[in-house]
């Protein structure tokens, strides 16, 4: 039965948004045929250190613990490709209910879904009998019985994708239908308890590093005073702020900040509201000038077709905006499908980060080589993110990344360790 469809765009995308719709080969995303036996599947991980504490409206951290699912595939023919990806979590369940600790956790149950054994047996060595992978779909299904954690999926799915893009000696963009060559981008810049403080790393971010837009994380209290000596100092900057769910949207006083922050042109105010709310985002913000960004409360496609449909009814698709995060969503080609059906409905979309390191980062701009995602992204930070990172960072240069072109991620000096 089709409960909802939208003809406006270049495709009609219906309700149910099962695999069935905005397929691989709709997307213009590559369709493995080639099979691939599974022969190990190790993950990796890394404490790092940031350069520079970030603190949000739920908290403050300087170091992150990375986990690098790694899967060795095998051809027909006995050839041997190996394929890394990132998973991204924060360390406390802060932003979302993952953290490194159940991230590891998670990936004992997809080690164990990818190799054909029971998770406490999962040693990380496949099981003989499992059928060999394909296409995405094939390869996600193994695993697509896991409910939730969807960073644990999204780093196990950058394996595949890498290994299936060296195996053809390309890059990864090229097999997601990415078009653009360098991808525009901003930095996020954390809350600071002075506004001088905040100024200074503004400061740097536009004079130094030239970068495309800014945001500032903001919270009630640290808002305007702050927004102002911005606005004061660079009237036509880009901007944007990020709340990460700090205002309570039932809140006369909280409402009347958010109306407020009309007066400041900002792009965007991303995720004012509680982490896990569409409606009342939708319904109670409708009278604001601002566009609304959506972050934490989208995890997936059929989220994305619900808040289009919201902001159709109570506002505009134009005053809604989505931050897509491939560790967010699950996954690559879920992000890829969000990104399409954001773009056929006049929502505008950009690719926002997690701290990523130099893996997940190079990850996010061939993501952001998709035309579609014509925001930019939150991909550098005022200064290097971390103290030491596991490869090079795409090469930046005034506001924009190129997009690396050598096979697979194209990190040449990729070093994770054992
Ligand atoms: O809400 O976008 C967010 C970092 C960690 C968790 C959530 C968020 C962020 C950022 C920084 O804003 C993005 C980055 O530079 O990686
Ligand atoms: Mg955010």
């Amino acid at each position: 039965m089709e409960t909802w469809k939208e003809t406006r765009g270049r495709t009609e995308t219906w309700g149910c948004l099962d695999e069935r719709v905005l397929t691989p080969k709709a997307l213009g995303v590559y369709e493995n045929p080639v099979p691939l036996t599974v022969e190990a599947v190790r993950v990796r991980s890394r404490k790092m250190d940031l350069r520079i504490p970030f603190e949000t409206s739920f908290g403050r951290f300087d170091s992150l613990v990375r986990l690098y699912p790694e899967i060795t595939f095998r051809t027909e023919d006995g050839r041997r490709v190996t394929g890394v990806g990132e998973c991204s979590p924060l360390s406390a369940p802060w932003y979302d209910y993952e953290c490194h600790r159940s991230v590891a956790t998670a990936l004992g149950y997809l080690v164990a879904s990818l190799t054909g054994k029971p998770v406490e047996e999962a040693d990380g060595v496949a099981s003989e009998k499992e059928p060999p992978v394909t296409d995405v779909l094939s390869f996600t299904s193994r695993y697509r019985w896991i409910v939730g954690h969807p960073m644990a999926k999204a780093g196990m799915e950058g394996a595949y994708w890498d290994g299936v893009a060296r195996l053809r000696g390309v890059s990864v963009s090229s097999l997601w239908g990415g078009t653009r060559k360098a991808v525009l981008t901003g930095t996020s810049v954390g809350l600071e308890p002075t506004v001088e403080a905040l100024m200074g790393k503004v400061d740097r971010a536009v004079r130094e590093m030239e970068v495309a837009r800014v945001k500032v994380k903001v919270k009630p209290g640290r808002d305007l005073a702050y927004l102002e000596a911005i606005r004061n100092r660079y009237p036509d900057l880009p901007l944007q702020v990020d709340a990460n769910a700090a205002y309570d949207l039932f809140d006369p006083a909280h409402l009347a900040l958010l109306k407020d922050f009309d007066r400041f042109g900002l792009l965007m105010i991303e995720q004012p509201g509680r982490n896990d709310d569409i409606l009342d985002h939708a319904r109670q913000l409708a009278h604001l000038s601002t566009p609304i960004c959506l972050d934490e409360s989208i995890l997936h496609a059929v989220h994305a077709r619900q808040a289009i449909q919201l902001w159709k009814e109570h506002s505009h698709p134009s005053r809604l905006v989505v931050n897509i995060k491939p560790p967010r969503v699950g996954g690559y080609l879920e992000a890829i499908r969000i990104a399409r059906l954001c773009c056929d409905n006049g929502v505008s979309v950009w690719c926002g980060g997690m701290h990523e390191s130099a893996l997940g980062k190079t990850a996010n701009v061939h993501f952001s080589s998709r035309d579609e995602v014509d925001l930019p992204g939150d991909h550098v930070s005022q200064a290097p993110y971390f103290v030491r990172n596991v490869g090079s960072s795409p090469e930046y240069r005034r506001g924009r990344l190129t997009v690396p072109s050598g096979a697979g991620w194209g990190i040449e000096d990729l070093d994770l360790g054992d």
